[in-house]
């Protein structure tokens, strides 16, 4: 009986359990020996000309090796932006700042000690001279320059255009009966992984680099940090220790990593690095920071006509990841609706903040947040139930791909079966009765019942072709094997799943699987993990390449069986090939590995992405006197096709829906007018914990996929793309009779008794908070 589908428990947990991990920073190896430690200082400006960073009195400190700035670093080229062609070039990153800092958290300057506490003090002595520019954090007044320029040879803070801004038609709305504006703020968030980030790096004799880094993928951490030390790939290589979670925030390399191996290029010894956490605040890349202008019209029988999406993306100060988002937001703009017309643009520009990058979702959450939140607006003001107008605009079911008008080919879809599921399971009509009485009697404390329909895109991938990942299977003589993937798990569960898939084929029981990631000279080759591509392209490989192992040793069981290859069989029972009709004569897979190694890498190669979708229903109080939300309920359909390990799908989705929750109520990243960040610390920045968050009920369905064999979508960040806007929506569904149509996330009480006094006609008392993204 196949182990697929089944609740195999994770087999990596024994030693997180016990032993517990081995982080970066835990990493005992002897070619670290005598390793020094780099402390960055950092700008405490946002915007300013450097005059000069003195670093003599920090050498002189105890335990001080050296000292470096960053025209130590001239040699070194620029961190130059994604996708040349896309993004302008002109507004690269010094590794460490040079002439301008451009954001509270830039590197100027990093001192080297003996032990790592001395770094800090050290770092206090280094005297960093400016003459502070303007700070430009406002994303409208860096859209129009007129804040200042970060680039002043860019001539402009735009660093990408998205979408035919020129070609929005003018009448685009004229046939419809009622058209709804609302200008809407995803703001920004912080990553805020468990382990920040770390480096440790020694240079062999050879002149070859090894670094241990937490990432997410170690062949494009191996070619991005090449990239920033100006050297050929082939001379680095990369460990991936284990990762204490990355949400998309640590793939690639950042300029720290590269700096630090400088370091011990420089030095000649072994240099490590590990960041606090309020340099991970304000030094690794947030994530979203996006504004949108949603417009949407139609009929009053609830019918949809056309939506357009106009997006204002924050870069921060140097465009990374984050000035892509707009691309996948524009694809994934009309979701899971049939609008008869819509249109998508976005512009990207840079500000005197942290830089953006990916974060789980990555712009899909971004173009769900924006649709949901507008069917709402849409809904309300025509006074239709929300359930009813998304029924009444969902794209029919579909088992051929369906092409949309931004060119998103969805795979396979059932939408509407999956919001009806959803509210099912939730008891919909028995929570808007509830919802009355509250409303009827008064209550201070209003019940919210808000819901998200989504699609996303999950492997995407530009490779001619089709995305793809490779795997090797081994099977040893003692009937053990080994999988080495391209793929780079950080708690999802690889080591699991992939020996599961390999079981399958093999016959091998999962505790004698080994999986192996993460060290470049041992696997050239990977995509990583992001984009929730991993089972179904690395996952994928791994059973391709057992079924072709399988091929090779029916081969050789033939020859040792004396018997044609036609008459074998092969039964994953007894892990052996038997002669069909003489059971006697049969030799197991191991024994087939004494004489000859038994391996096969192969590379699966997908048609194309694959588009997961579902619907999330949540439910809120909301304590009219004091704002005060609490999450009740979250019940979800997370459709990812078929699912190979329940435990671990549904592990994904409780984390991503208390990571979406959180955006939608509790977390952002502030700064102020001037550029200085307000959450740089946990004490201040309100990351999530399990207190404020109900355990989430989780619905089944399951739309299997034609792209791969396994019939498996990803489901790596459903949980933040639907659980967001069902948990805005019902913060504003539960104040709905009261007159309150928005409030911009995350809807804290603050803002939710701002709201609450706008509609009762009361003034609100100003914000003192300028939001930066
Ligand atoms: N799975 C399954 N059946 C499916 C789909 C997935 O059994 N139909 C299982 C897979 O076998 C795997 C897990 O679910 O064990 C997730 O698989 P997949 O959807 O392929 O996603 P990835 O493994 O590629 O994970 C990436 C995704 C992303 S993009 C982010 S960001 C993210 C996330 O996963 N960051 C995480 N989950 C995280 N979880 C933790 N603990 N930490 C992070 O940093």
């Amino acid at each position: 009986m196949s182990i697929l589908g089944t609740r195999v428990l994770r087999t990596e947990d024994p030693g997180f359990l016990t032993t517990g991990g081995v982080y970066t920073d835990d990493v005992v190896d002897e070619r670290l020996a005598g390793a020094c430690h780099v402390f960055f200082v950092r700008s405490p400006i946002a915007h300013a000309r450097i005059r000069s960073v003195d670093v003599s009195a920090a050498r002189q400190a105890p335990g001080v090796v050296a000292a470096f700035t960053g025209s130590d670093l001239a040699d070194l080229p620029l961190m130059a932006p994604p996708m040349p062609g896309v993004i302008d070039e002109r507004m690269a990153q010094p590794l460490i700042a040079r002439d301008v800092v451009r954001f509270v958290g830039e590197p100027v300057a990093v001192v080297i000690t003996e032990d790592p506490y001395q770094g800090e003090d050290a770092a206090e002595l280094v005297d960093a001279d400016y003459d502070p520019l303007p700070p430009v954090v406002d994303l409208a007044e860096a859209a129009d320059g007129a804040a200042g320029l970060l680039f002043p040879d860019a001539g402009t803070n735009v660093a990408a255009s998205f979408g035919d801004a020129a070609g929005l038609k003018a009448d685009l709305f004229d046939d419809c009966d009622v058209v709804v504006t609302r200008a809407i703020v995803n703001q920004r968030v912080a990553p805020a992984p468990m382990e920040t980030r770390a480096t440790a790096a020694v240079w062999g004799d050879d002149g070859r680099l090894t670094a241990w880094i937490p990432n997410q993928g170690a062949q494009g951490t191996r070619d991005a940090l090449a990239a920033l030390l100006g050297m050929d790939p082939a001379g680095v290589r990369i460990i991936t220790p284990d990762v204490g979670g990355a949400f998309g925030a640590k793939f690639g390399a950042d300029p720290e990593h590269a700096v630090v191996c400088w370091v011990a290029r420089r030095l000649g010894r072994p240099a490590r690095w590990a960041e606090t956490r309020n340099e991970n605040l304000v030094a690794m890349t947030h994530g979203r920071a996006q504004h949108q202008t949603v417009t949407i019209g139609g009929s009053r029988d609830g019918t949809v006509l056309a939506y357009r999406l106009e997006i204002r993306q924050d870069a921060g100060a140097y465009p990374r990841f984050g000035a892509f988002l707009p691309a996948l937001t524009i694809l994934m703009a009309p979701g899971p609706y049939a609008f008869s017309r819509a249109e998508a643009v976005g512009t990207t520009v840079v500000t005197n903040t942290t830089p953006v990058g990916a974060y789980r979702g990555a712009g899909r959450p971004e173009a769900t947040a924006a649709v949901e939140r507008a069917i709402d607006l849409f809904a309300a003001e025509i006074g239709m139930d929300p359930a009813s107008v998304r029924r009444k605009n969902l794209l029919p079911k579909f088992t051929e791909p369906h092409t949309t008008a931004f060119g998103a080919v969805y795979d396979s879809g059932d939408y509407t079966v999956a919001l009806d599921k959803a509210l099912a399971a939730a008891g919909y009509p028995g929570l808007r009765e509830d919802q009355m009485k509250r409303r009827a009697a008064g209550d201070t404390v209003q019940l919210g019942i808000g819901m998200s329909c989504y699609v996303e895109i999950t492997g995407p991938g530009m490779e001619a072709g089709g995305p793809r990942e490779n795997a090797t299977v081994e099977v040893h003589p003692g009937g053990s094997a080994t999988i080495l993937t391209g793929t780079s798990p950080h708690g999802q569960g690889h080591a699991t799943v992939w020996a599961m898939l390999a079981s399958d084929e093999l016959g091998i029981p999962v505790d004698k699987i080994t999986v192996k990631w993460g060290d470049t000279d041992l696997i050239p080759e990977g995509g990583g993990t992001g984009g929730s591509r991993s089972l179904q392209q690395g996952g994928a490989a791994v059973q391709q390449a057992s079924r072709e192992l399988i091929d090779v040793a029916r081969r050789r069981a033939a020859a040792e069986l004396e018997a044609s290859e036609a008459d074998l069989v092969f039964d994953p029972g007894r892990s052996a090939f038997a002669v069909a009709g003489d059971p006697e004569a049969s030799v197991p897979l191991a024994k087939l590995a004494e004489e000859e190694r038994l391996v096969v890498r192969t590379v699966f190669v997908a048609p194309g992405p694959t588009f997961p979708f579902g619907a999330h229903v949540a439910v809120v109080d909301v304590d009219t006197e004091t704002g005060k939300v609490v999450l009740r309920r979250v019940v979800t359909i997370d459709d990812a096709g078929t699912v190979i390990n329940p435990l671990l799908a549904e592990g994904q989705r409780h984390g991503g829906i208390a990571q979406g929750a959180a955006q939608a109520f509790l977390e952002e990243f502030i700064y102020d007018a001037d550029g200085n960040p307000l959450t740089a610390s946990f004490a201040d920045y309100p990351f999530l914990s399990a207190t404020e968050v109900p355990s989430f009920e989780l619905a089944d369905m399951a739309t299997p996929t034609s792209y791969n064999p396994l019939g498996a979508k990803g489901i790596g960040e459903a949980g933040t793309i639907g659980a967001t806007p069902a948990v805005q929506n019902a913060i504003i569904d539960a104040l709905a009779h009261l007159g309150v149509r928005h409030i911009d996330m995350p809807a804290s009480p603050q803002r939710v008794w701002q709201a609450l006094q706008q509609v009762s006609g009361a003034a609100a008392p100003g914000s003192a908070e300028t939001r930066g993204a």
